[in-house]
């Protein structure tokens, strides 16, 4: 088999979406996500102008080869444009590889370890009443896991408390700016997962997204002020590059900790793995370079009792999402998966074969990863040119979003 023709499809039916297709002489044809939000466009001009080209006549069943061609071959590794790249080659190769063997592609890395992948969904308010009440309603659609977050007094709306400042709001031509402060946020967050204990009890699973905004001290804090109402995680607590900051906040607390969505390689991941620092981790099939690099991540967070737990934010398209789950099938040490729904404009364009009951997804048994994009209906949603917002603290200065 030969590769033919290589195509970079840019839409926006309801998010941007950078997908890569990639064509055969067989009539084989795969598709993978290497959208990067904010960022698209770089990765469509990295991936035209520079892989498209080195991939004409090459044979796609050498997709080990091929990522490391890619991946070295650059001399310049790394950083989240050149691994968006190469996950939309390496997941639309291993789509196709499938589709040859025609299996569902969790069947190629073993087959499934599970009957169906435990997921959460977000639940939130800008006050703690509503936050409370949107969880409640996120139980009686049979959800077992949600993430809870809540506005903080004394500040306008920040990071996932309304539909107005979350990555899921109307794409902003410029970024909107947030206000931040990290006392108010350290004090109320704790009356949130009180609340919520009260109410709902404790059959429900809890998760918690601090976006980074904190020292390794406050989130040591956190992480002690949230440990009687036993959440599931606690996630982002620091900026990424604190790696060694976790093993601070893991001598204080025994909060479980997640992190990773925006790591690119191994490499970013391996000390908090190996020092077991971390419980989770959160890379996910397009920004950690592809099929071939997350399950190695996997088998690595695997040895050392570290589960998965995929970002899975509907900026991703859903050929990233359906990648995750037959990952997440197959993998030994599966924890849950990131789930936040697709508008029905993307499930139009991206045709999926999920499904999702009682709190619980499955990618369904299709050939491949299970979903495909309609180009010509991807043609109505042009591109449209969005940031995600910024965050300053209340005097001015520039703070982690
Ligand atoms: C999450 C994430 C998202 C990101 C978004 C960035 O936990 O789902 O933090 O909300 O902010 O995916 O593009
Ligand atoms: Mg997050």
């Amino acid at each position: 088999m030969k590769i033919t023709d290589v195509k970079i499809i840019v839409c926006s039916p309801g998010r941007n979406f950078v997908t890569v297709k990639i064509f055969t002489d067989e009539g084989l044809t795969g598709i993978g996500d290497a959208t990067l939000n904010g960022r698209e466009k770089a990765v469509v001009a990295y991936l035209e102008d520079h892989l498209v080209p080195l991939l004409i006549g090459k044979d796609p069943s050498r997709i080990e080869d091929i990522w490391q061609y890619l991946y070295k071959g650059a001399y310049w590794r790394r950083g989240p444009v050149t691994m968006a790249a190469i996950a939309g080659i390496d997941t639309a190769l291993w789509d196709i590889k499938a589709k040859a063997a025609n299996m569902p592609l969790y069947q190629l890395f073993g087959g499934a370890s599970r009957d169906k992948l435990l997921c959460y969904v977000h639940a939130q308010g800008s006050e703690i009443s509503e936050a409370v009440e949107a969880v409640g309603k996120r139980m009686d659609e049979g959800y077992k896991a949600i993430r809870a977050q809540v506005g903080i007094p004394g500040l306008p709306a920040v990071y996932g408390t309304d539909k107005s400042s979350t990555n899921t709001a109307a794409l902003n031509a410029l970024p909107n700016e947030e206000v931040w402060s990290t006392s108010k946020y350290l004090r109320h967050v704790p009356n949130l997962f009180s609340a919520l204990r009260e109410t709902h009890g404790w059959d429900v699973e809890l998760l918690h997204d601090t976006h980074h905004r904190l020292t390794p001290i406050e989130a040591a804090r956190l992480g002690k002020d949230l440990e009687p109402y036993r959440l599931f995680w606690l996630e982002d607590t620091v900026a990424a590059e604190h790696q060694e900051g976790f093993r601070l906040i893991r001598k204080h607390t025994v909060t479980p900790l997640a992190v990773g969505e925006v790591f690119n390689t191994v490499w970013d991941a391996r000390l908090l793995i190996e020092e077991q620092l971390i419980d989770y981790i959160r890379m996910t099939t397009v920004h950690a370079g592809g099929v071939t690099s997350l399950r190695r991540i996997m088998d690595l967070a695997g040895i050392y009792n570290v589960r998965t737990g995929c970002h899975g934010a509907m900026d991703m398209s859903p050929a990233c999402f359906a990648t995750n789950m037959q990952l997440g099938l197959w993998a030994p040490n599966f924890g849950i998966q990131e789930y936040t729904e697709y508008t029905p404009e993307t499930l139009e364009v991206f045709s999926h074969n999920w499904s999702i009951s009682d709190g619980y997804l499955h990618p369904g048994e299709a050939i491949g990863h299970g979903v495909d994009i309609d180009e010509e209906l991807a043609k109505k949603y042009p591109y449209e040119p969005a940031y995600l917002p910024v965050n300053r603290l209340e005097d001015g200065t520039l703070w982690h979003w």
